[in-house]
């Protein structure tokens, strides 16, 4: 069978209306490029010197990989001059990367978390990369891009993905009209589609959180997980099965596959009470992803999409999957402020 590739995916959709211009088909072929640089890198593992830590710490004071600034680089240098952006933010930078002014300057900003799951690095555990693509305001377009310039909420998104890093290395992608998935053909190095709709089961027996936080969750969350490990016996009156991979990228991938529901809650720790994960680069493209597949994502209340983001790293709660499961979750949360 003839299986089409990203080029054609794209190009099909360039053709059939506005979702993607020719200018978003080149960025988004150009991620997907980096993303291939990124998992060759990967791969390379101690061969390549790319194991361990640099000793630096990003701007979330996190210990940084050298991998994690390795990825950062290649997605920097792979969209840097090709004419589609105006500016890009990471993870790994404490703030915006504006495009030099000896290279042309596009309509659209691109935030990543270069390499997602950095704590599987070393270990040999699926990672990932994910991003976001913001159209960038008009205004800004006679003057320098700013950071505020990005403080767009995740509805604002006209592009969004992930690439994991795993025993295949794929690329899951939404233009807003559905999501599709793409895997690496080593031996050609294209991205051919292999999934040309990905929906998520919208019931689920299988949650996804890491269990050592249990004692600083909020209630809600409290209860709900206690209530799954009632099992059958208990008020869900069904057995659930667990899973924690510790790479989003790797725990969402699974959802997208056979449904379940993620959970890196808000907690009552001081460094836990706006959440662990990143809203503009983590939680937004993935909650993008998801609602588009038939799930969805909230952070414990309220939709994520729907956030106003105040600041380029700012955390979030996540609570993501299966639409029933997602439903009861926000249930729990919502009957514990009646
Ligand atoms: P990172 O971007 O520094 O890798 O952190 C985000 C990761 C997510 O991929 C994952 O869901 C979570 O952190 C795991 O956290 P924990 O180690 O607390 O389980
Ligand atoms: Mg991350």
């Amino acid at each position: 069978m003839k299986r089409k590739t990203l080029t054609q995916y794209l190009v099909e959709r360039q053709r059939g209306g506005q979702a993607v211009t020719a200018e978003l088909r080149l960025l988004i072929e150009t991620v997907a490029r980096a993303c291939k640089a990124i998992g060759h890198t990967v791969s390379k593992g101690a061969l390549g010197g790319v194991l361990g830590s640099l000793g630096t710490e990003n701007v979330q004071g996190e210990i940084q990989k050298k991998l994690d600034v390795l990825s950062n680089e290649i997605l920097l240098e792979a969209n840097e001059w090709g004419g589609s952006l105006m500016g890009m933010a990471s993870e790994e930078m404490e703030t915006i990367h504006r495009i030099p002014n000896e290279y042309p300057q596009g309509g659209y900003l691109l935030l990543f978390d270069p390499l997602d799951g950095s704590s599987n690095i070393d270990v040999n555990v699926s990672i990932g990369t994910i991003f976001s693509v913001l159209r960038a305001p008009e205004a800004a377009k006679t003057r320098r891009i700013e950071e505020v310039d990005f403080l767009q909420p995740g509805t604002s998104q006209v592009a969004a993905g992930y690439a994991v890093y795993g025993p295949q290395t794929m690329l899951v992608l939404t233009v807003g009209e559905g999501v599709a998935g793409f895997t690496l053909d080593s031996e050609t190095g294209t991205w051919t589609l292999t999934s040309e709709k990905m929906t998520i089961p919208e019931d689920t027996s299988e949650f996804a959180i890491n269990m050592s936080n249990m004692r600083h969750w909020e209630a809600p969350v409290k209860r709900y997980i206690d209530d799954c490990l009632a099992g059958e016996a208990g008020p869900l009156a069904k057995n659930f099965n667990m899973r924690w991979i510790a790479s989003m990228v790797a725990d969402v991938h699974r959802i997208m596959t056979r449904g379940g529901v993620f959970m890196y809650p808000r907690d009552q720790r001081p460094t836990g009470k706006k959440g662990k994960l990143r809203l503009m680069y983590e939680a937004n493209p993935m909650s993008f992803i998801v609602e588009q597949a038939g799930g969805m994502a909230t952070d414990g209340e309220r939709r994520i999409l729907d956030t106003q983001p105040s600041a380029l790293h700012q955390r979030v709660g996540v609570v993501l999957g299966s639409k029933n499961e997602v439903v009861r979750v926000r249930g729990y949360h919502l009957k514990g402020q009646a």
